[in-house]
């Protein structure tokens, strides 16, 4: 296991960390999601070999900026 921290633009509500944390949760290997609006950032717990930028890849999809 492994936990990936990205810092996560445009959340502005609980309905933004759901949308991304049931988006996340759609990935192989993607075990837990947290996300948080206040702070921007989203925490995702994932098996090992798990590509983060798959991961960033689908949270810009929907709509999110990740920043580096
Ligand atoms: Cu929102």
């Amino acid at each position: 296991m492994e936990k990936l921290l990205f810092n996560v633009e445009g959340m502005m509500c609980n309905g933004c960390e759901n949308r991304i944390q049931n988006a996340l949760k759609t990935i192989d290997g993607v075990v837990e999601v947290v996300a948080n609006h206040e702070n921007g950032t989203v925490a995702v717990t994932v098996k090992s070999g798990v590509d983060n930028n798959i991961i960033k890849e689908k949270i810009e999809d929907i709509g999110y900026e990740v920043k580096d």
